[in-house]
């Protein structure tokens, strides 16, 4: 099986990508030593200097993923900084942020970003579109999950079993689209 590292500080999306992985025949290793992200509007941008960062050390296949919820009424705030504002905030800052206000479109971006020796990085994206429900539901999931509802659905993330949220995420996405590219090119 071909192998990559995903540089990543946040058990909650390595479990995610790991499982989606297998069935890509991928097998997907935890490296735990993301550099210094850089500040930036892209995520696109900031996961390819963060893949770079991680293959100087690495030297072999590696991945970084850097990933945001953008929610349209805050002009889609909290976007590239969604880990900083779920630390500070959390799930509760954002309901109180949405109170009153009727729209509730939002969605998740990610930005998969891929490094293998002799090859430039190659970024992958993925969307999910959905809305901020009114109060947190389920356990499930990591981060916004217990806000976020895509479209078409009645359950959160949170209230998914990982396989159910990666059949449509953004990261499941992204991940599908990695897989296809690595596939065309005969790693995989
Ligand atoms: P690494 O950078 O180490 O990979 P991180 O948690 O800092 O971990 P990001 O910079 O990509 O990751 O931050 C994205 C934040 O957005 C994350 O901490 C969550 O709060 C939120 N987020 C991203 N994807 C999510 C998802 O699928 N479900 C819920 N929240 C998500």
């Amino acid at each position: 099986m071909f192998k990559v590292y995903f540089a990543t500080s946040n058990k909650g999306k390595f479990l995610e990508v790991k499982r989606l992985a297998e069935a890509f025949s991928l097998q997907v290793e935890q490296a735990p030593i993301k550099g210094v992200e850089i500040q930036h509007e892209s995520l696109a941008e900031i996961a390819s200097q963060a893949v770079r960062q991680a293959y100087r050390k690495l030297k072999a296949p590696v991945m970084v993923e850097d990933a945001g919820l953008f929610i349209e009424a805050l002009n889609g705030f909290p976007g590239p900084y969604s880990s900083y504002v779920y630390r500070k905030l959390g799930v509760q800052g954002i309901l109180k942020l949405m109170e009153g206000e009727r729209n509730r479109r939002a969605w998740f971006l990610s930005a998969l970003a891929f490094k293998a020796p002799k090859m430039k990085v190659k970024v992958f994206l993925g969307r999910v579109d959905g809305e901020i429900v009114l109060q947190a539901r389920g356990r499930k999931g990591f981060g916004f999950d217990p806000i976020f509802q895509p479209e078409g659905e009645k359950r959160t993330f949170a209230e998914m079993e990982p396989e159910e949220k990666n059949r449509f995420s953004h990261r499941g996405k992204a991940l599908a689209e990695l897989a296809e590219w690595l596939k065309k090119r005969g790693y995989i």
